[in-house]
């Protein structure tokens, strides 16, 4: 029998649902070699597999993969949609820095939403969109409660393959329900008391949509370290430093008091926010303290 070629959606127990061309869901079980070969199935994981009946098949090959993300881990994933809510949880720029650098070191397109706009004032989207327009990218202003924004968020997911990300707590799940109402996925609440949410989503696990795609809710990457990224390497995943970095006077430049840098000339003169600049600061730490341990 010919082999097929699928999409994995999700895997529980050695089982995994993998989406056909036609989008029909075969359960499949990975050949024995692949289990002895220890290889990693995931979530996003395109896969050759035989049918052996019905609606069940047995996994031949992983194919390569495009792009991986970590913790959870998912493959393939074309965009990134960065979540953060504007109240409830606080709006916290560094969370939000720290998904775009992922995504950035990755090579998978961000977007950024900014939820729960119903919960604020005009001038709370308004300044936090700014710094990240600033930069380039694309920010959604996004009420999964009213449905604000809602209809231009299904068409920045239509057809492609996306990952929500974002602390827990923000909507990621809320939105998703709110744009493809048949997914009815379990939403929790934001303790009163901590201000943060509670980790309602668990797992990973990529949905088909009705108007073509695939999204991955996520528990929210929220113990996210940055790693494998060369300090040297960092001020080229903030896009809008490329441009004044070459004109630091040292090449070897990391932009924190060098004499020249253009960097830090940029940040006084507003053309790079003050928040990007400290989210820098903080990667830039926290990935040579990772370096020293080694
Ligand atoms: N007012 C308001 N509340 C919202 C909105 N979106 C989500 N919520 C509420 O925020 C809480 C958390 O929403 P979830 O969708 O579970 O958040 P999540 O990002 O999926 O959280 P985890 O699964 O824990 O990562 C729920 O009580 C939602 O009803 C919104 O746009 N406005
Ligand atoms: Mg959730
Ligand atoms: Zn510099």
């Amino acid at each position: 029998m010919e082999a097929e070629v699928g999409v994995v959606l999700r895997g529980v127990g050695g089982i995994y649902n993998v989406q056909d061309a036609a989008g029909k869901t075969i359960r499949c079980y990975p050949r024995g070699r692949i289990k002895q070969q220890e290889l990693v199935i995931l979530a996003g994981d395109k896969v050759r597999y035989t049918v052996i009946g019905g609606n069940e098949g047995v996994i031949e090959a992983v194919l390569p993969r495009s792009t991986v993300l970590p913790r959870p881990a998912v493959a393939n994933i074309e965009q990134l949609i960065v979540v953060g809510a504007c109240a409830s949880p606080e709006p916290q720029p560094v969370f939000i820095d720290r998904l775009l650098v992922l995504a950035e070191s990755r090579k998978i397109h961000p977007i950024i939403c900014l939820n729960k706009i119903d919960l604020v004032s005009e001038s709370v989207p308004e300044e936090l969109s700014t710094i990240y327009e600033k930069v380039g990218y694309q920010v959604l202003r996004c009420s999964a409660k009213t449905g604000a924004g809602i209809a231009e968020l299904r068409r920045c997911l239509k057809g492609k393959t996306s990952s929500f990300a974002g602390p827990s707590g923000a909507g990621k799940s809320s939105l998703l329900n709110s744009l493809e109402p048949g997914l009815r996925l379990v939403t929790g609440q934001v303790s009163a008391k901590t201000g943060r949410g509670r980790q309602t989503t668990r797992q990973v696990e990529l949905l088909p949509l009705s108007f073509g795609g695939l999204v991955a809710d996520t528990p929210g990457f929220s113990q996210l370290r940055l790693e494998g990224i060369d300090p040297m390497e960092l001020d080229g995943l903030f896009p809008e430093f490329v441009t004044s970095r070459q004109d630091c006077r040292f090449s070897s430049c990391f932009h924190r008091g060098e004499p020249g840098c253009a960097v830090q000339a940029a940040v006084e003169e507003d053309r790079i926010s003050p928040s990007r600049y400290n989210s820098y600061q903080v990667f830039l730490e926290e990935l040579e303290a990772a370096r020293g341990r080694y």
